[in-house]
């Protein structure tokens, strides 16, 4: 298998977390890539970051490329990080797409502020309040633990991880004290410090 990512992308790295929990980061191959590569437009007509190649399955979109490894992950016997089994199964989805949403609200701000025309100060704003409110209001009972990460866990982690590396004057922390308590206790994993974004 192959994974086409960029060290930056919080949507690859939700992927790049998922291999590393569920010990399959040996069976890919790693390939480094940017929005503009002609190689990802081919595999990605939108030419978005991450997607994945096994055999001649081509998938695009860190969410379903996630999906596909888990399922392998719980071929092999193991429990899934999408927790489908369990009754809160739509409450984990809920606050994965909840995380999802600000990875794409925050990576849309970084894009408007690279922006070399003027820039829209109504959605940089309304993006802003996106961040701020869906900070506040994610369900801090179905994100997971440094202890048992599900697919929330991940996307918060990729989320609030680029909020960090791109937008840390936004200071999210001062949105919701005890999602910040939670991030500190798994800065330290593995699996999050080997996939912090770098520029
Ligand atoms: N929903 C997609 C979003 C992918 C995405 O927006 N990737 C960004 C990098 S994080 C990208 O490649 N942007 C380039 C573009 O939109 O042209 C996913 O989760 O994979």
């Amino acid at each position: 298998m192959q994974l086409f990512y960029s060290t930056t992308s919080p949507a690859a790295r939700k992927v790049m977390m998922l291999l590393r929990i569920t010990k399959q980061l040996a069976n890919i191959e790693l390939v480094k890539t940017n929005f503009e590569s002609e190689e990802l437009r081919k595999l990605n007509p939108l030419g978005k970051i991450p997607a994945l190649v096994d055999a001649d399955l081509t998938l695009c979109d860190s969410t379903l490329i996630c999906e596909y490894l888990d399922e392998l992950y719980v071929v092999a016997g193991n429990d899934s990080l999408y927790c489908g089994k369990e009754d809160y199964y739509y409450d984990v989805l809920a606050a994965h797409a909840l995380a999802n949403g600000l990875i794409e609200a925050a990576v849309n701000t970084v894009m408007e502020n690279r922006r070399e025309t003027e820039q829209s100060d109504y959605w940089l704003s309304r993006w802003k309040t996106a961040l701020a409110t869906g900070i506040k209001h994610i369900n801090m009972e179905m994100i997971g633990s440094a202890k048992k990460p599900n697919i929330a866990t991940i996307a918060m982690v990729a989320a609030l991880g680029y909020l960090d590396f791109r937008l840390d004057h936004y200071q999210w922390r001062n949105w919701n004290p005890a999602l910040a308590e939670w991030y500190s206790t798994l800065e330290n994993k593995a699996w999050v410090k080997e996939t912090a974004p770098q520029a």
